[in-house]
């Protein structure tokens, strides 16, 4: 008889061999023959197609590009690019060169970029020549080179991507490779303090997308045939992962879209028959309460997945009533672990039945226990505790930060992610709360950390905290508790466009509430349930 901290999760599918042991385009590309003039990349705002051949050579004469700008083996980029095909081929040819890409936003603010860039290590930033102002001084002081795509001609002092796409991929030498090889480099602030760099190898993202697409019975079925919608960004590991990688895995078409806006993408979506469309849940709220959505054909859609963040069960039976056709179910995932912990099984070749609300269930080739967060004893069925992942597909670490990274990997290789659910008797996911300080907006992440080091910078500001607080249409807005220096008559309209200069959009902080003392542990952790607590009260 198991003992109930024995208990652990599997998925309902059975393991599969994954060669984990070739690098990340190799693995994507196995197919190229038979897939090489069917539609890799569709341009959404010019109709242009790539085909797999094209994408494929078009990555390793990036590589020699890469290559010929001192880019090489183990060398750390920037990609601060909106969804386009310059990000897929820049993405492939890390892969191809032995680099690592660090994917970041490039609606940054460039003290938000310069951060990052620091922090990896960036020796080259590929951004559109509209942003090339946000990291010319930066990149002048650190000696990082600037690729630009777009404009012609290239903004002074930059390398066009047209050129480094022109060399010959005959010039890349024979990368040496080793499936423990850093190959994504995404930030995420994980269960505490400020954004790091989470290191997913060519063998953690190899494995997260078998899990996903292969198999006699792949978990997210995939086929040749489909049409996948790319409209959330490339720079998050949601999209890069389980939109473009698994894609490419499986032959389908990617149609990439720069930004989202319900009108023109329902237009695209009967256009070009979207077959499976991955959304974030204020999107697919948007698409619930937009009447739009009854004057177009979107009868092509046989797969909507939402992942991200939290998605209510009403949302999703009221979703469900007006697409009858298609599927809607749940990813969970996290930056570090690779990302993928839970798939809904209803995306399966031969699908389960799923109940709404759900996560999914843990992918093959991995387990998941739920720990009691007081004494770490693993527990059994329908009980609630935090969600803890193990399996090949989970980040190598955080970069330059052995402390961070061991008080997220335990020394079992259990990964606790700080998102608190139970597993069902059906083994479906349930994600009722979260241990972690992390701000989810509409999907994006904001590390409260980064906010109150902003605050505290304030010469009228004594100290801060940043909190969550409920929000209908972003789900989470990040607001303050502030005290004031001494005799300081600081304004909540100061303090937010103090904050609003130095930060993405997100980020921004909705509302302030004046404080005489922030509630801290005698460890100096600031107590943010006691702050949440007083959110509810207001
Ligand atoms: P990060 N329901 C509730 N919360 C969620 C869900 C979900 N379905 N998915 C993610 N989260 C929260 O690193 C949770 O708190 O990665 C988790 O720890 O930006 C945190 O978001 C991680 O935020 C997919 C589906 C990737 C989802 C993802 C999520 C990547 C978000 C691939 O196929």
């Amino acid at each position: 008889v198991a003992r109930p901290e024995e208990t652990i999760f599997r998925s309902k599918l059975p393991d599969i061999e994954i060669n984990n042991n070739i690098p990340l385009h190799t693995y994507c590309f196995k197919r190229l023959a038979e897939f090489a003039d069917r539609p890799c990349v569709i341009d959404g705002a010019t109709g242009t197609v790539l085909t797999y051949a094209q994408v494929e050579a078009s990555a390793r004469r990036f590589a020699a590009g890469l290559h010929s700008v001192g880019i090489g083996r183990g060398d750390v980029f920037m990609i601060l690019l909106r969804n386009s095909v310059e990000f897929v081929i820049a993405f492939l040819a890390a892969s191809f060169g032995g680099a690592v890409a660090t994917t970041a936003n490039p609606f940054y603010t460039p003290g938000e970029i310069h951060k990052q860039a620091d922090g990896s290590g960036a020796r080259l930033i590929l951004t559109e020549s509209c942003y090339v102002d946000k990291i010319r001084d930066y990149a002048a002081d650190h000696g990082v080179t600037i690729v630009a795509v777009g404009d012609w001609p290239v903004p002074d002092g930059c390398h066009a991507f047209a050129d480094l796409l022109a060399c010959d991929a005959g010039a890349l030498p024979a990368v040496e490779f080793d499936p423990d090889d850093v190959v994504a480099l995404p930030y995420s602030s994980g269960t505490t303090g400020l954004p790091k760099g989470v290191m997913l190898t060519h063998r953690s993202l190899v494995t997260s997308i078998a899990q996903q697409v292969d198999g006699e019975n792949p978990n997210l079925n995939f086929r040749p045939d489909d049409v996948l919608l790319c409209v959330l960004p490339l720079f998050h590991i949601y999209s890069l992962n389980s939109v473009l990688l698994c894609s490419l895995r499986v032959g389908a078409a990617i149609l990439i879209l720069r930004r989202f806006e319900v009108g023109p993408l329902l237009e695209l979506v009967q256009r070009f028959r979207i077959t499976i469309a991955p959304l974030v849940p204020p999107i697919v709220l948007e698409f619930v309460k937009s009447p739009l959505v009854d004057s177009f054909d979107l009868s092509s859609i046989r797969m909507v997945m939402s992942g991200a963040a939290p998605m209510g069960k009403e949302v999703e039976e009221k979703f469900m009533a007006k697409l009858p056709n298609a599927r809607l179910g749940q990813g969970y995932g996290m930056t570090e672990a690779g990302p993928v912990l839970s798939m809904c099984l209803a995306f399966a070749k031969h699908p389960f039945e799923v109940k709404s609300g759900a996560c999914g269930t843990v992918v093959r080739n991995a387990e998941m226990k739920i720990v009691d967060p007081e004494t770490g004893a693993a527990l059994g069925r329908n009980q609630r505790g935090e969600i803890c992942i193990r399996g090949a597909q989970i980040m190598k670490g955080y970069i330059n930060d052995p402390e961070a990274t061991r008080n997220t990997i335990d020394k079992d290789g259990w990964l606790h992610t700080g998102d608190v659910g139970y597993v069902d008797n059906d083994d479906e996911v349930f994600i009722v709360d979260r241990l972690k300080e992390i701000i989810k907006y509409k999907g994006f992440q904001v590390a409260p950390a980064e906010l109150e080091a902003l605050l505290v910078t304030h010469p009228k500001i004594a100290d801060a905290a940043v909190v969550p607080m409920k929000d209908e249409v972003a789900g989470e807005v990040p607001v303050a508790f502030v005290v004031r220096s001494n005799g300081s008559k600081i304004t909540e309209d100061e303090i937010k466009q103090y904050i609003s200069r130095q930060v993405v959009f997100y980020k921004r902080i909705s509302k302030v509430f004046f404080t005489e003392v922030i509630p801290k542990a005698p460890s100096g952790k600031i107590l943010r349930k006691d702050l949440r607590a007083k959110l509810v009260e207001k």
